[in-house]
């Protein structure tokens, strides 16, 4: 089926139908959230119900994309385990399994749309609009809308802003590319505030978090061969809201071309962020870990001790590293 094709039967699907699950992987990210946000509000505005739930938590920067509305971004809870929702839109997603929890509030027969950007898009919808070519999922959202006659309000246009931003880390990755930006151009049109956006996604963070975040910099090791940043937290003992401060941080460090954020998350239990500048594949190092995501930003979950994950993981990395950037 070709795109167009796809983009109208998913038109039809959501003027058709009411009571939409709208869901989207574990541990948000910007483009996640405004993504969800974005198609949340174009159905409210058309008079549908609709719900967005996630397996976590909401990240409080985003919050003021609501406008309000708190209660439209749900964190799963067992409590909601009695209705099954049928009609369900799953954003900025590879594999159903990454919805987590929220799976238990899907119908057996459910209509499933797939709408999102990983080129390891599992194709798991009833309908499935899946472009590897996008920088992000808001801008397949907003084709979506726009195509099948949604308006595109301001607060739907500050959103799915949010959405491109975050996934091109404020238009600097390698992703941004001209459709980037002629959606950008288009979302100033609808009348959002591209400096505003930008410095709330990006440039605040209150008092006890930069001190929390300054302490994680402060002792963050550099693999100079390797050219591998790596920074470590112990999220059971000194949790932090978000990662992207720090990621941020690691990622600024010029020596470094790859960079990784390690958080332990239990006992023998660990989170790691990859991120790269440039060539080196992290989505493609991440595989060979039962991880994944894009080219320049990957995550992976290690079961087992801290120096276990530096005699393995750290060392596959090191010596894929040491390969790469030949030395
Ligand atoms: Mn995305």
């Amino acid at each position: 089926m070709d795109t167009k094709n796809v983009i109208s039967l998913i038109g039809r699907f959501l003027k058709e139908n009411n009571d939409f699950l709208i869901a989207a992987h574990h541990a948000p990210d910007g483009d996640n959230i405004g993504a969800s946000i974005g198609m949340y509000l174009a159905l409210k505005n058309s008079g549908k119900q609709a719900v967005i739930v996630n397996d976590d938590k909401i990240v409080e920067r985003y919050v003021f994309l609501l406008g309000g509305d708190k209660g439209a971004f749900v964190q799963y809870s067992d409590e909601l385990k009695n209705k099954k929702y049928k009609n369900i839109i799953i954003l900025d997603t590879a594999t159903s399994e990454r919805v987590g929890k929220v799976r238990n509030i899907i119908a057996d027969d459910a209509l499933i749309i797939n709408i999102d950007h990983h080129p390891t898009n599992e194709m798991f919808g009833t309908l499935n609009y899946v472009d590897s070519s996008s920088a992000s999922a808001s801008q397949l959202v907003y084709r979506v809308l726009k195509e099948n006659g949604f308006s595109i309000t301001k607060q739907i246009s500050d959103a799915l802003l949010s959405g491109v931003l975050s996934d091109t880390g404020g238009l600097r990755f390698e992703n941004t590319d001209s459709k980037v930006l002629s959606s950008v151009q288009e979302f100033i049109a609808c009348g959002s505030d591209l400096t505003d956006i930008t410095d709330r996604i990006f440039l605040r963070l209150d008092y006890e978090e930069t001190i929390k975040v300054s302490e994680i910099a402060s002792k963050i090791e550099l693999f100079r061969n390797e050219r591998i940043a790596l920074a470590y937290n112990d999220q059971t003992v000194n949790p932090l809201y978000e990662n992207e401060p720090v990621l941020m941080i690691l990622n600024s460090i010029s020596e470094a071309g790859v960079s990784l954020f390690v958080r332990k998350n239990g006992e023998d239990f660990y989170k790691i962020s990859i991120r790269s500048k440039g060539g080196f594949n992290v989505s493609d190092f991440a595989a060979k870990w039962n991880g994944g995501g894009h080219k320049n930003a990957a995550g992976i979950k290690f079961y087992g001790s801290f120096d276990k994950l530096r005699n393995t993981l750290l060392k596959d990395l090191r010596e894929d590293c040491l390969k790469y950037y030949g030395k």
